[in-house]
């Protein structure tokens, strides 16, 4: 019974383009219409026709806490007993600034920004500032968000719809954007080796998470940290899913590799609009006022959303990574074996908390053998799962996600309902 959640989705489309506010939700490739969501707690939501989901989307990344954690809603709380919105400076960005830097290795200093779209459009044009260079290397099927010189080949909705540029996104923003397969060490050194004086950086989701999940092969990040440097270009690592997820220093201290820049969001405002990016002083420097590269935001910094990240970050250093790393390898192994048990090419890879569930037996190291994944088996997977209270993403060019509450008995029903998935 989805009536209600129909009927907001029909009045939705009169007012919204497409009846949502970002496209994937809308849940068109997966032949359905969206639920409309009423409430989140811990690791389960409730849609406005009474309907209860275990949610293995999490808003896309940031609720590793699980939904109305006590602490991070008293935080937003307090806040908001003192004001939504100064414009000006207060404690909580100095406090979550500090916690950010000292969580991630490369980090010297960060600039709080709105959401990961604004961290990766204000990283690119310090890099290009800092280097006088003007070429981007970026990984086909990677997503940095919607700022224009990053929608050629990208991941998440772009893959979804199958929209491989966007009108509006005129082609000369675009040139500059040299495309690279995931992986793809040897094409890097290529196109440095063309233009070794005019690639500004290279920008990438050290583990890709926008095409479905796709882990870095051996010697790949540390690869690209070497050509980098050789020829004078920086490295971003774009973490704004992976951070505070796959460790509390994120991949890059996972993988031991030092970025010049890291572009955050998700986690880091705990449930409320915060991106930002952050690197060595050396560059950090070049940003205004105290240097020449502009960037600014009237809600940056806000009281509220820093209140929730700092309560979220707060939490999370006395959480245990391990063991939420060992209980998702434990479940995408069993799903993966349920799945091949009813006869379907399936891969279930599994990072940290995340999972991703592609429909091919070609083990998947970038875009292109993601898309060997059958999206009609994909699609009958997601519609039994979501009629039997699993809320999957809606996408096999998205990543899986689990928190820290959810429990043995979510695991178990997810399973159970697996099991009963008809192809
Ligand atoms: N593109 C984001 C996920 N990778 C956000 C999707 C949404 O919020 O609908």
């Amino acid at each position: 019974m989805e009536d209600r959640s129909q009927e907001l989705f029909a009045r939705a489309r009169e007012v919204i383009p497409g009846g949502v506010n970002s496209p994937v939700r809308a849940c068109h490739n997966v032949q359905s219409s969206p639920l409309f969501i009423e409430r989140g707690c811990g690791s389960h939501l409730f849609d406005v026709d009474g309907g209860e989901y275990i949610d293995f989307v999490l808003s896309w990344g940031p609720m590793i806490l699980g939904h109305n954690d006590s602490d991070v809603t008293s935080a937003i709380q307090k806040a908001a007993a003192c004001g939504t919105s100064y414009g000006a400076p207060c404690e909580a960005e100095v406090a979550l600034a500090a916690e950010v830097v000292s969580a991630i290795p490369s980090l010297e200093m960060v600039r709080m920004v709105n959401s990961g779209t604004e961290a990766t459009m204000s990283a690119l044009r310090l890099a290009r500032a800092c280097t006088k260079r003007e070429k981007v290397i970026k990984f086909v099927g990677c997503y940095h968000g919607h700022a224009d010189p990053f929608l050629a080949a990208a991941g998440s909705g772009l893959a979804t719809f199958s929209i491989p540029g966007t009108p509006g996104v005129p082609a000369h923003v675009v040139a500059d954007t040299l495309l690279v397969p995931y992986n793809d060490l040897e094409q890097v050194k290529a196109i440095f080796q063309r233009f070794p004086q005019e690639i500004a950086c290279v920008i990438v989701e050290p583990v890709a998470c926008n095409m479905g999940l796709v882990l870095p092969e051996e010697g790949f990040l540390a690869g690209l940290r070497d050509l980098t440097q050789a020829y004078g270009a920086l490295l971003i690592f774009d973490e704004v899913i992976t951070g505070f997820r796959l460790a509390l220093g994120g991949a890059q201290s996972r993988y031991a590799i030092d970025p010049d820049l890291t572009t955050l969001g998700k986690i880091i405002g705990g449930g409320l609009p915060v991106g930002a990016f952050g690197g060595k002083r050396c560059y950090m420097e070049h940003i205004a006022p105290l240097g020449e590269v502009y960037q600014a935001g009237t809600l940056s910094g806000n009281p509220l959303a820093m209140a929730a990240g700092l309560a979220t970050l707060r939490k999370l250093k006395t959480k245990d990574y391990a063991a939420l790393e060992s209980r998702t390898q434990n479940f995408a192994q069993e799903l993966a074996a349920i799945l091949r048990a009813k006869d379907v090419p399936v891969q279930v890879p599994t990072l940290a908390s995340m999972f991703s569930v592609f429909f091919t037996s070609t083990p998947v190291k970038d875009f292109a053998t993601a898309k060997t994944a059958d999206q009609a088996l994909f699609t009958t997977f997601y519609k039994q799962m979501r009629a039997q209270g699993i809320y999957l993403a809606p996408s096999s060019f998205e990543t899986g996600m689990l928190s820290f509450v959810h429990s043995e008995e979510d695991f178990a029903r997810t399973l159970e309902a697996a099991s009963k998935v008809r192809f």
